[in-house]
């Protein structure tokens, strides 16, 4: 079981599409793990996106993910990043597949609606930076059974 994280961005709060991504890592069999909501600090921004400081983009990058509330989740499964992220589809929307969040719903690079861990190093540090422990839970899926299978 690999555990990665997940933030669902302002514009994919502000367009009423929660219900609508996280209801696509349910259906995958992902188990929720954690999650939150909250307005990203400039400081807790840089820290998530440092990574992107200096590159042409990162100043809007910053004021797009602190502009609105965002929520923070982690998701727990097999394979989870590589699920995760395939899911969500390529960063420039208009280039993810149709059938992926950002190719079904986004129309711009910047406002792609999702962020997701691309490495288990990546998953560990963005768990870190926005969860303790105590905010993570371990529990049964009744249909665990079925999920379990190779
Ligand atoms: P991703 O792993 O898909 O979140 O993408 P990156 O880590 O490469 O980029 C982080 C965020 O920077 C993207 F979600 C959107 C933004 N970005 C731009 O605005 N312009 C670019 O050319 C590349 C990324």
């Amino acid at each position: 079981m690999e555990r990665t994280f997940v933030m669902i961005k302002p514009d994919g709060v502000g367009r009423r599409l929660c219900g609508e991504i996280i209801a696509r890592y349910e259906a995958k069999g992902l188990r929720l793990t954690g999650l939150k909501m909250q307005v990203l600090s400039e400081e807790l921004a840089a820290k998530h996106y440092a990574e992107h400081v200096g590159k042409p983009f990162y100043p809007g990058l910053l004021e797009f993910i602190t502009s609105g509330p965002t929520i923070q989740m982690v998701w727990e499964g097999a394979e989870a990043i590589d699920v995760v992220r395939k899911i969500n589809g390529a960063t420039h929307c208009l280039k993810a597949d149709v059938g992926t969040i950002r190719g079904d719903h986004g129309v711009n690079t910047r406002n792609n609606l999702v962020h997701a861990s691309d490495s288990p190093e990546t998953a560990a540090r963005e768990i870190a930076l926005y969860f303790d422990d105590s905010e993570l839970w371990d529990y049964a899926m009744l249909d665990g059974l079925w999920l379990a299978g190779s």
